[in-house]
């Protein structure tokens, strides 16, 4: 596929924050993956050098330090999945065989008892996870957690049966997908862990917080998809990114399919402020907290990903930016046009604008 591709310094008003343990977090999760022999070896020996305890540590840079060892084992264990099951294995070209073992997987993680996959790695690696989340989690936060993995899940199968047949789909089924299979909203319950509250679920499931989590997901997997193009389209295997699914749904050049997309993560991040600062002006403390750490999750993942080895592989070096900006290249208020988030734009109440031309007001989107 196409190299070269230069990815310019991205809008991000979220300042950078980093939890002061996260050099003791990041080598307890390399033991971590050690101890539970987390993917292959050749695998591990990869991972263990992507600087995940350190990704975790920005995303709760003030958080519970158990807790931001849960989340950076956590996620190592999810790329053991997503590598190592879905993206490099053989289950991940074959989504009927694929949904069983996943479907075996959250059963141990919904009850770490039962005598299931008891030779697999990954079982056993959820299971102390499982065990470790108890501890921090109410029953409710638990319940969530599984119900995050399983959208992942389901997630994967989608792309596993888009790998299988070697198709791209289309912009808004990609962005659907996209909002679980970047295994974002699985984290979300450990955002709350880690500052030992529990948000009441009729705050955290009303329109406008949950449009608001998901356009922390659109925007941490867009950035991802900018970041990892480069690892990805150099791989000789089948990827998706948005990148590709612009280029081949729009017929675009990689350059403009770049253009293309940061204009759309711009204009969500634009909205994002928007709906956060409102929220944040009537909501509990719980809730502030909560869109703080969307906030942190969205900056951690940003200051990871064009950092980590993982994305900038050193033996091929991406042409990744060291910095971020402070404007927007589109911040127009205007919905995209992706059905499936297009509902993003109406969850404020209508703006009033003054007219001074007709002496009234105004309302506008
Ligand atoms: C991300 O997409 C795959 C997830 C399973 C990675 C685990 C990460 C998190 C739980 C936090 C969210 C962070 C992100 C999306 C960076 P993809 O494109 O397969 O990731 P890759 O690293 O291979 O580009
Ligand atoms: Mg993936
Ligand atoms: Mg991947
Ligand atoms: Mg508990
Ligand atoms: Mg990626």
């Amino acid at each position: 596929m196409e190299h070269g591709l230069i990815v310019p310094p991205v809008f991000s008003p979220i300042p950078p924050a980093i939890h002061p343990r996260h050099e003791a977090i990041n080598e307890r999760t390399t033991a971590w993956a050690n101890t539970f022999s987390i993917g292959s070896p050749e695998l591990r020996e990869k991972l263990v050098v992507h600087d995940i305890g350190t990704f975790a540590a920005r995303v709760l840079p003030e958080g519970r330090e158990e807790v931001v060892s849960i989340l950076a084992d956590f996620i190592i264990w999810l790329f053991g999945v997503d590598d190592g099951l879905c993206e490099e294995g053989e289950l991940g070209k074959d989504p009927a065989e694929l949904v069983g073992e996943l479907s075996r997987m959250l059963r141990v993680a919904q009850n770490p008892d039962v005598p299931m996959l008891s030779e697999n790695p990954l079982a056993a690696g959820l299971r102390d996870l499982r065990h470790r989340v108890s501890r921090y989690a109410t029953p409710g936060q638990e319940a969530r957690w599984v119900d995050a993995l399983r959208e992942y899940f389901l997630s994967v199968v989608w792309e596993a049966s888009h790998r299988s047949r070697e198709t791209v789909p289309g912009l808004n089924d990609y962005t659907l997908m996209r909002l679980y299979d970047g295994a974002t909203s699985v984290v979300l319950p450990l955002l709350e862990m880690g500052h030992g509250y529990e948000l009441h679920p009729n705050e955290r499931d009303s329109t406008a917080v949950r449009a608001a989590a998901e356009m922390a997901y659109f925007i941490i997997t867009w950035d991802n998809d900018l970041f990892s193009y480069h690892k990805e389209s150099r791989a000789q295997q089948y990827y998706l990114n948005v990148l590709r699914v612009l280029e081949n749904e729009q017929q675009l050049t990689p350059a403009e399919a770049l253009s293309h997309a940061v204009a759309q993560r711009d204009r969500v991040m634009c909205l994002f402020l928007r709906v956060r600062d409102e929220l944040a002006a009537t909501g509990s403390p719980q809730l502030r907290q909560y869109l703080e750490n969307l906030g942190t999750f969205i900056r951690g993942a940003q200051d990871w990903g064009i950092s980590s080895h993982r994305y900038t592989t050193p033996d091929d070096p991406a042409d990744l930016p060291s910095t971020f900006c402070d404007t927007p290249t589109d911040d127009s208020d205007e919905a995209l046009d992706i059905p499936a988030v297009a509902w993003w734009w109406d969850v404020l109440p209508e703006r009033e604008t003054f007219q001074p031309s007709h002496g009234e007001f105004r309302t506008s989107a």
